[in-house]
């Protein structure tokens, strides 16, 4: 397949060209190579190498654009329903810093008893088949080259379809997977017994292929009533999930624990969540952590969210974090959409790389409030472990309601989630492997009955049918699509016109879905104000219009409401007049050339104007004009006489007169130009000097006509202006 160039849009025809034939051409994780890092005389010391292609902090704006990246993995949730369009945000979210790419969200994937085929739209997610896998795979194959940086392909392995979902996995070559039967057991009631034997079987599976494994602990976090009461049972949780992972063969370096702050502020956060963090990661020292936000505290404001997820990036950072996690409020408010995700990717960056290094300056006190609340916390996991063993182990445990019970252990409720051993989805379908039972397919758990074909044969029982398909892809059977009213070929055609046309839409997750959101305030209460907004956005043509968002300002004064709503017209690109670009140097190309060759202009506005407020600010330093760049200026104040512009500037020896004239009737400003190149030539300097005519009025094309070297209007800002100047003044010299 062809390189991807940033200028021309993925085309998922071709992603899906042949994707019988595609093969992945690796397996496993990889983690980012974490070096420190020098730009523009900034040092990074939790940093990573910079990328090929991305895009930069808007700040980085006044710091030549300079993009550093952290050195932890930093994950996004993308699963909206249509792989198809999932895959265009994959790119972006590439750009943006996103090596981890997980396709999850709501999805009830534990609820599937079997593998799918073809390519049906999900709901809350997308139903992860063999088709959707590869598509993806292949596009961030792609967008990895593109962005110059391996990116970690993710999805779940959970269910009673779980080793079969883990072999999928493999063949298809995720590179992540959340496993942990312990999640099956609690949340999706699929029977205990069942749910440990298949984690067994998929564990082996996923150490196979080096695939990374994060645990579900964080789930209890979301689930309880009070989160920073299961801190004890989560270190269970996850104590039980990482030892028996070792146990199936998964290496220390690729179990991740999953943890999520149990609370957020308005609770004192830093103070629950810091204890807590530091007593995970001490007694899981040679595991990794995968941190990410508690979904309990993701309302409907991204604001909030956005704080809160800065707070978590201040304990990742104070602690660590292997993999950061940038889930967004769409999981609070379903609006799953593009900007969401590029938004919390920029605030991971951000926060991460502005606290660079932040452990090199403080350091944790070793007595006092810290100390005993993180020890308070093991102390009381331990405990809790001890009774777990004492009742007969996990199943008895459970089953007995003592997790996620809103007591902090040793304290109980008595409102667990308690669960039947001998209940559940799958009960009774584990049976024990007979004596002659084998199974010849690689990475299998458990006894196999190939001893008698010796040991070469025990670690690869495949070797004996000459490989299975992790060995041989070409065995692996590809079905294209089995649903013949949901598919993507039938989603591609619907959508075809705005694909590689002139045809635009608003969009916020799928092509040409028209969604729109609104903000707006009313001066009222929340109720009529919810009103207000949904008849605001009826009467402005939008079809099924929701509230998405609200906020009291006052109780009587005042709400703010956001709404979206849909569209149904189209933008015919044509239609439009595009802005030609206006080129510009490089700041530092500017500087370096004012900084050996002295630029001097003579500014005012001409004959009668009094306008001057836009000449200064392309003028003074403070809002970027072109005193930044080194340039000096004398400023004639306002209503010069033409003529005096041109004296000044040969008194001064200036090489550039700024004129700036607003006003317009009578075509004054087009004859006061005239008249200073005209006066300009009559003093025997115009080839000399630089005339540039600015105001709103203004139109480049027309002050050029009028004998200006350039004219400059509206949304001018200084550096357009010492652009041309030093490109105009190089030309001059040149010519000398
Ligand atoms: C996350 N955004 O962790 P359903 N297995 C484990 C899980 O943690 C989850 C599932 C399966 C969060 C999502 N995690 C929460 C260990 C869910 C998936 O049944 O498909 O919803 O569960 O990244």
């Amino acid at each position: 397949m062809k390189n991807l160039k940033p200028n021309e849009k993925l085309d998922i025809h071709d992603i899906l060209k042949d994707l019988d034939k595609y093969q992945p051409r690796k397996r496993g994780w990889v983690w980012r190579d974490s070096q420190p890092i020098e730009m523009r005389g900034f040092k990074y010391v939790q940093a990573s190498p910079s990328l090929k292609r991305s895009i930069a902090l808007p700040s980085a704006n006044a710091l030549d654009n300079i993009d550093p990246q952290p050195d932890s993995v930093i994950t996004t949730e993308i699963a909206s329903g249509r792989f198809e369009d999932d895959i265009r945000r994959m790119r972006m979210a590439a750009y943006h810093g996103a090596d981890h790419i997980m396709v999850i969200r709501t999805a009830g994937q534990s609820h599937f008893d079997g593998l799918l085929e073809g390519t049906p739209q999900g709901v809350g997610g997308i139903p992860v088949t063999r088709k959707q896998l590869r598509a993806q795979r292949r596009a961030l194959d792609l967008i990895e080259e593109e962005v110059g940086r391996p990116i970690n392909y993710h999805s779940y392995v959970s269910g009673v379809a779980g080793p079969e979902i883990a072999v999928l996995f493999v063949e298809e070559g995720v590179n992540g997977a959340h496993q942990d039967p312990q999640y099956n057991v609690l949340y999706r009631n699929i029977n205990m017994v069942r749910s440990f034997v298949d984690a067994a079987e998929s564990k082996k599976i996923l150490a196979y292929a080096n695939i990374a494994q994060i645990d579900g602990a964080h789930n209890a976090n979301a689930t309880a009533r009070d989160a920073w009461k299961v801190m004890p049972e989560l270190l269970v949780q996850h104590a039980i999930n990482s030892v028996f992972s070792e146990k199936a063969g998964i290496k220390p370096e690729l179990i991740c624990l999953s943890t999520v702050p149990p609370a957020a502020s308005p609770t004192p956060d830093i103070k629950i969540n810091l204890p807590y963090a530091l007593a995970l990661r001490e007694f899981f020292d040679k595991y990794k952590m995968r941190a990410q936000m508690n979904t309990k505290y993701m309302d409907s404001s991204t604001r909030e969210a956005t704080v809160t997820h800065v707070l978590n990036l201040l304990i990742s950072r104070l602690t660590s974090a292997d993999i950061q996690s940038t889930i967004t409020p769409d999981e609070g408010r379903n609006v799953p959409w593009h900007v969401f995700n590029i938004e919390a990717l920029d605030t991971a960056k951000q926060a991460m790389i502005g606290m660079d290094d932040l452990m090199s300056m403080l350091c944790f006190k070793e007595e006092g409030y810290l100390h005993t609340k993180k020890r308070e916390i093991q102390e009381r996991a331990i405990l809790m472990m001890e009774e777990i063993i004492e009742m007969g182990g996990y199943f008895q445990a459970v089953q007995a309601g003592m997790f996620v019970d809103s007591g902090e252990y040793p304290e109980r409720n008595g409102d667990g989630i308690a669960r039947d051993i001998e209940g559940g989805v799958g009960n009774n379908s584990v049976i024990k492997r007979d004596s002659d039972y084998m199974a010849p397919v690689t990475a299998h758990f458990g006894y196999n009955n190939v001893e008698q074909y010796g040991k070469k044969f025990v670690e690869n029982p495949a070797l004996l049918i000459d490989g299975c398909t992790f060995e041989r892809p070409e065995m692996v059977q590809f079905i294209d699509e089995l649903d013949e009213s949901d598919n993507v070929y039938l989603r591609l055609e619907e959508t075809e016109k705005y694909r590689n046309s002139n045809l635009l839409k608003p969009e916020v997750e799928w092509l040409g879905d028209g969604v729109v959101t609104i903000d707006l305030f009313f001066p009222t209460s929340i109720k009529i104000a919810s009103e207000a907004a949904i008849a605001t956005g009826k009467k402005m043509n939008l079809k099924d219009v929701e509230v998405i968002h609200k906020e009291v300002l006052h109780p009587s004064e005042g709400t703010r409401i956001q709404i979206k709503g849909k569209v149904d017209f189209d933008i015919n690109i044509d239609d439009l007049t595009i802005p030609k670009d206006v080129e510009t140097m490089s700041e530092e190309e500017i500087y370096n050339y004012v900084k050996s060759n002295p630029v001097h202009v003579i500014a005012g506005t001409g004959g009668n104007d009094e306008h001057s407020v836009g000449l200064r600010e392309v003028l003074d330093i403070k809002h970027g004009g072109i005193e930044k760049y080194g340039i000096s200026y004398t400023y004639l104040g306002t209503s010069v006489p033409i003529e005096k512009f041109v004296d000044a500037a040969i008194e001064m020896n200036a090489q550039c007169i700024m004129m700036s004239t607003i006003i317009s009737h009578d075509d004054i400003h087009y004859k006061n130009m005239e008249k200073l190149h005209n006066y300009a030539v009559e003093k025997g300097v115009r080839d000399k000097l630089v005339l540039i005519a600015g105001g709103t009025q203004v139109t480049p094309e027309i002050a050029r006509k009028h004998s200006m070297d350039q004219g400059f209007s509206r949304g001018t800002k200084g550096i357009h202006i010492a652009s041309f100047l030093v490109n105009k003044i190089r030309l001059i010299q040149n010519e000398d």
